[in-house]
């Protein structure tokens, strides 16, 4: 059985102390909810993750994630952190190839290529993010957008490194819009990306790869969304700086 997963991503938000307070009250609430297959991740700032990987120490299935990492392992590059360094403060998952990261920092599937590997090599699981623009899904290349992303990206990886990651899915017009995709326009995709996994790996490969809905998803919609066959859970922006909202997308896998 394939993970189910609901990754929060603060993006730059929430200073040390209240970022504590958040995590604090999201794993006081979860601790309780998350069970079988069921994972959850907070990435977090890097501020932040040192402390949060400690208080989330005892707790089996809530980890931390980064929200980007450098594809060298050390070296001369200022202001940037490595996998390495992510790795030893306890970190798990790190958020790459996010629609902001490609937009607002130039980072193309050449790039992210790269520091998946980086990310890997340090036994960090990639949430590796892909989706098409306004523009893009309504030229009707939406498809092509999508699997040049996943084979420039990730395709060169072996099958079992493959296995290592998962995958979300973010239409870049719902992401801090408000809108979001409708449940068949997100299904339609997830069945495709999973589609495109088989014909590289093979079913059973493709069958385990856990794939998240990402952009505006909220507890409004999230049991939609989840309920299809190819969405294991979500990648969430907003609803994540609220515990109580937060913990009520967490619960719609009960
Ligand atoms: C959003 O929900 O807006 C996101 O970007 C999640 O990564």
């Amino acid at each position: 059985m394939r993970k189910k997963i609901v990754a929060g991503n603060w993006k730059m938000n929430k200073n040390y102390n209240d970022g504590l307070s958040l995590f604090s009250e999201v794993l006081n609430m979860v601790k309780d909810e998350v069970r079988g297959e069921q994972i959850v991740v907070v990435c977090a700032p890097y501020i932040h993750l040192n402390s949060l990987s400690a208080l989330a120490k005892d707790a089996k299935q809530v980890f931390v994630g980064a929200q980007n990492a450098h594809q060298e392992a050390a070296g001369a590059y200022t202001g940037e952190i490595s996998s390495e360094m992510l790795s030893s403060v306890g970190v798990r998952y790190v958020i790459l190839g996010h629609s902001e990261r490609r937009q607002y920092f130039g980072e193309n599937n050449a790039l992210l290529a790269k520091k998946t590997d980086a990310v890997l090599q340090n036994n960090l699981k990639p949430i590796f993010c892909i989706g098409e623009t306004l523009e893009e899904r309504e030229s009707g290349k939406y498809f092509e957008v999508i699997k040049s992303q996943i084979e420039e990206g990730v395709f060169h990886l072996s099958a079992d490194d493959f296995s290592k990651l998962v995958l979300a899915y973010e239409p870049v017009w719902a992401i801090g819009t408000g809108v979001t995709a409708s449940s068949e326009q997100a299904q339609e995709i997830h069945a495709f990306i999973r589609t495109e996994i088989a014909k590289k790996y093979g079913s059973d490969v493709a069958e385990n790869t856990t794939i998240l809905y990402g952009g505006s998803c909220n507890p409004k919609n999230a049991a939609e969304l989840f309920a299809q066959k190819d969405i294991d859970g979500g990648l969430i922006g907003g609803a994540s700086l609220k515990s109580r909202d937060f913990v009520d997308i967490v619960k719609t896998f009960n």
